[in-house]
C-alpha cells in the first residue's frame, strides 16, 4: 500500500490535495462539503478587514483552455468569519486562513485573527492580479513582501505561507525574499492577468475588463514557477494552477510541490475531483514504485 499523506512545515496531510483560495470557501458549510469529498484541507476564501461585494457581474468567464475571473475579493469581513472557520475546523482536517489587506496593519490584525479563531496556518494573498491597492499590487514590490511577511511572522505562531503572483520577470526572488523575512512556504500560483473581448459588442466581457486567467491553460507556467521556486529555495510549496487530475498533481510534485491546489478543477470536475486525484495519484505510484510522496518531491529537478 503506498502512503499519500504529506506534511507542510510541520501539518500533517492525510493526502496531498487541498481546496484552492476563492473556491467555495465563503461559507463553513461549503468548506464542510468539500472536507467531506476527501480534500486533505482547506483554504478559506480571501478575508479582509472590511465586507466587500467585489466587482460588478460578469465577473466570471469560461474560455478555450480556462477561466478568467474578477471576482474583486468579496468576502465577508474578517469580524463575521470567525462563526465559518470554527464550523469548517469540525471537519478535522487543517484549515487555512488566507487573507488580503491594505497595509501591513490590516494583514497583522487579520492574522491575529485568524490565528484566535483556531486555522492551522495562515496565507497571504499578495497576488491577487486585478484589485487596486490590494494583492498583486503590494506582491510585486519585494520590500514590501518582505516587510509584510516579517510583520506577521512575529504576531502569530502558526505557518505563514505566501501566496505569489506569476505576473513577474523571475518568481524565485520573491520566494527567496519570503525565505529571507522568515516565511514557512510558497503557495504557487495565483492566477494570470488576462481578458477576453467581445467582437460583437466590441467590449471586454468581464466588468472589470482585466482577470486573472486559471485552469488548464496555466498549468505549464505554474510548473515552471514551482520548478524555479524548489530550485532556489528551501521552502516548502505547495503547487497550484491547471490541476485536473492525479498525474496533474504528479507533476506538480516532481517539480516541487509536497502539496497542491485544487481550484477550477473543482468548477471543472465537481467535488468529487479530491478522490479522484488522490486515487490516481496511488495508483501513479503503485505502477511507478513510489511508497511516500516525498520520494517524489522535486525529483524532477534533480539531475
Ligand atoms: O477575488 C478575486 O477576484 C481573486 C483573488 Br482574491 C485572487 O487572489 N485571485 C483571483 O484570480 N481572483
Amino acid at each position: 500500500m503506498v502512503d499519500i499523506s504529506t506534511s507542510i512545515s510541520g501539518i500533517k496531510l492525510k493526502n496531498p490535495t487541498m481546496l484552492a483560495a476563492g473556491i467555495l470557501g465563503e461559507t463553513g458549510d461549503s468548506l464542510l462539503k468539500i472536507a467531506k469529498s476527501g480534500a486533505g484541507a482547506l483554504v478559506t476564501k480571501s478575508i479582509g478587514v472590511e465586507p466587500r461585494e467585489g466587482h460588478p457581474n460578469p465577473t466570471f468567464v469560461e474560455t478555450e483552455h480556462g477561466i478568467l475571473n474578477a471576482m474583486g475579493l468579496p468576502n465577508p469581513g474578517i469580524e463575521s468569519y470567525e462563526e465559518e472557520v470554527k464550523k469548517a475546523l469540525k471537519a478535522g482536517i487543517p484549515v487555512i486562513g488566507s487573507i488580503f489587506g491594505g497595509n501591513i496593519e490590516e494583514f497583522e490584525l487579520l492574522a491575529t485573527k485568524m490565528e484566535e479563531y483556531g486555522v492551522d496556518a495562515i496565507e497571504l494573498n499578495l497576488s491577487c492580479p486585478h484589485a487596486k491597492g490590494y494583492g498583486a499590487e503590494l506582491g510585486h514590490d519585494k520590500e514590501k513582501v518582505e516587510e509584510i511577511t516579517k510583520a506577521v511572522k512575529e504576531k502569530v505562531k502558526i505557518p505563514i505561507f505566501v501566496k505569489l503572483s506569476p505576473n513577474v520577470s523571475n518568481i524565485s526572488e520573491f520566494a527567496k525574499t519570503v525565505e529571507k523575512a522568515g516565511g514557512d512556504g510558497i503557495v504557487a500560483i495565483n492566477t494570470l492577468r488576462a481578458m477576453a473581448i467581445n467582437a460583437e459588442l466590441a467590449k471586454p466581457i468581464l466588468s472589470n475588463a482585466i482577470g486573472g486567467y486559471s485552469g488548464p491553460g496555466i498549468k505549464p507556467i505554474g510548473l515552471r514557477c514551482v520548478y524555479e521556486i524548489k530550485a532556489s529555495t528551501n521552502l516548502p510549496i505547495i503547487g497550484v494552477g491547471g490541476i485536473l487530475s492525479g498525474k496533474d498533481a504528479v507533476e506538480y510534485i516532481m517539480a516541487g510541490a509536497s502539496a497542491v491546489q485544487i481550484g477550477s478543477g473543482v468548477y471543472y470536475k465537481g467535488e468529487g475531483i479530491f478522490a479522484e486525484i488522490c486515487q490516481q495519484i496511488r495508483e501513479f505510484m503503485e505502477t511507478h514504485g513510489y511508497g511516500k510522496i516525498e520520494e517524489m518531491v522535486g525529483i524532477a529537478g534533480k539531475r
